[in-house]
């Protein structure tokens, strides 16, 4: 079977007969740090090794001919005429064109073949690394002079305001900045990172994926993020200085928000606390203790099950299933939720057999199968050809 890398070339070549421009944007996992990107705070991210591939040249009008490869399908737009697309998939390509149109950058038409093996719905953001190969690529293609944080802010602005989800700039910079062997601890108000190494010796990165995926997550991703901000303005009323809840800490939770709603009290505890979490945890890293570490992924899917709400009862399973495990450090839902995957550490050792204890578990319980993807840190969106 072709790879993403060969699918999008050869097809290229055989619709347009050409030789195009080939771009990949990686996929991202995220260690720990959920939710806390759009709150400003810290996050803990990676590439990995599954990514969207495009393979793209210039056209001398405006029109835009789009393929996506995986689908068998094709749309034909243009730069004065393009509107959001039901079909959902040309939507991460036209959201950086109304960007980088907006922003009066000049580019002209292209004809493009898109491709990936970001495996969809699984909580390891397919849409940002599309769009992030869809900028990254045009930029090559045009001069538009992009820097790297350019591109990342690009591509998230086209998310919320294009696509309609309001999401932070976590996935999106961690597809554009990824480094392979390590994982970026970005903070996500001053855009400040620094690359930590991450290479366990012994431990795997493995992730359970879930299959499934609950209608609910766009729009409740953009409830909680309502609910961060109620809590904030609330906050502010006593303490003026709390722009975001990066900000409040713990006591300033429970003396304001106690008497507030108790979706509001536990969206904005939920908050906090991993964020001071996450930097517990980068201690913990430093400290070369992955068994603490391990131990604070358990405790975010906690507050991200209990006080957040995002969860979902195949997680919440997968999850409890983990815990059996010796072999297993933590583990814990990763992205937005309501489906995907969950994320964990693994002694490489028992790998096999922890693996086949978890799946036959899942099935043994749900009825369905699960696909599993051992992740690999990989570095950021690069030119392939
Ligand atoms: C999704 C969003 F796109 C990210 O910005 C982030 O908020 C994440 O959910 C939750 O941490 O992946």
């Amino acid at each position: 079977m072709k790879n993403s890398h060969e699918l999008v070339l050869e097809t290229f070549k055989e619709k347009f007969n050409k030789q195009p421009l080939v771009v990949c944007s990686p996929g991202r996992v995220n260690l720990i740090g959920e939710h806390t990107d759009y709150n400003m705070g810290f996050v803990l991210p990676a590439a990995v090794n599954k990514a969207a591939y495009i393979a793209i040249s210039k056209r001398d009008d405006d029109k835009i001919v789009l393929v996506a490869a995986d689908m068998d399908d094709e749309i034909e737009t243009s730069l004065s005429n393009y509107s959001f697309s039901e079909k959902g998939w040309p939507n991460y390509v036209i959201c950086i064109v109304d960007q980088l149109l907006k922003a009066n950058k000049q580019i002209k038409g292209f004809n493009a073949v898109i491709s990936g093996d970001v495996p969809l719905g699984a909580g390891m953001s397919s849409s940002a690394a599309l769009e992030c190969a869809v900028a990254f690529a045009l930029n090559e293609l045009y001069n538009l002079e992009l820097s790297k944080m350019d591109i990342a802010k690009i591509a998230q602005k086209g998310e919320n305001e294009f696509v309609g989800v309001k999401c932070g700039i976590m996935d999106q910079f961690a597809s554009v900045f990824g480094k392979k062997g390590h994982v970026i601890k970005l903070d996500c108000r001053s855009l400040e990172y620094e690359y930590v190494p991450f290479e366990l010796k012994g431990i795997k990165i493995v992730l359970f994926d879930s299959m499934v995926k609950h209608s609910l997550a766009s729009s409740e991703y953009n409830v909680r993020s309502s609910q961060c901000q109620e809590g904030v303005s609330i906050i502010q009323q006593k303490y003026p200085e709390v722009k975001f809840l990066r900000d409040a800490t713990i006591e300033m939770v429970e003396e304001c928000l106690h008497d507030a709603s108790p979706d509001i009290y536990n969206r904005c505890k939920y908050v906090v606390e991993e964020n001071n979490r996450l930097l517990a945890a980068c201690a913990d890293l430093e400290a070369g203790n992955i068994e603490a570490f391990g131990q604070k992924m358990y405790q975010t899917h906690t507050g991200l099950s209990e006080l957040y709400e995002v969860s979902c009862p195949e997680l919440d399973f997968i999850v409890s299933c983990t815990k059996k495990e010796e072999a297993i450090l933590g583990a814990r839902m990763m992205g937005g939720g309501f489906g995907g995957c969950v994320i964990s550490l693994v002694k490489e050792e028992h790998l096999d057999e922890v693996i086949k204890r978890v799946k036959e578990a899942y099935f043994n319980k749900l009825n369905k199968g699960m696909n599993v993807y051992i992740s690999q840190i990989e570095d950021g969106t690069r030119i392939l050809a």
